[in-house]
């Protein structure tokens, strides 16, 4: 484990007093804590910005399964990205809507064009990408 470092920071009072209101209703009991969360955003967002890098994401998608062929061919699309697609969860969440959850592993702009073809597969109601990281450069 690496070493601890302390540091002083110089910020607006009031800047700092709503920072300490967003992470107390978020729920840090400290400010050190969420500032490391903070910093692993910045470099998990940073992570995304480089095309070859090594990543995980999960997509969100809702859609209804009468859909003609739509069912099909969101799963032709995870078939010819089989090596990317580590894992599906899929919902029945009524008689007519599916929700799935695909985890997609590989380079980051692989990643995103492939979140973007199921996004956009015709007759999706509403589908996100949560970019995330494999955790290995962050502690
Ligand atoms: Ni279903």
């Amino acid at each position: 484990m690496s070493e601890l470092s302390r540091f002083g920071i110089s910020i607006d009072e009031r800047l700092l007093q709503r920072f300490d209101n967003l992470i107390s209703k978020k729920g840090y009991v400290n400010r050190s804590e969420a500032l490391r969360d903070l910093i692993r955003a910045a470099l998990v967002e940073e992570e995304w910005g480089d095309a070859d890098q090594e990543t995980v994401a999960t997509v969100t998608l809702v859609y209804d399964h009468h859909t003609r062929d739509l069912a099909d061919r969101l799963t032709e699309h995870q078939h010819s990205h089989h090596e990317e697609i580590v894992s599906t969860l899929h919902i029945h969440l009524d008689k007519q809507h599916c929700l799935e959850v695909v985890v997609i592993k590989g380079k980051a702009l692989q990643v995103k064009r492939l979140a973007d073809e199921l996004i956009g597969t015709k007759g999706v109601k509403h589908g996100k990408l949560v970019t995330t990281t494999t955790g290995r450069n962050l502690r």
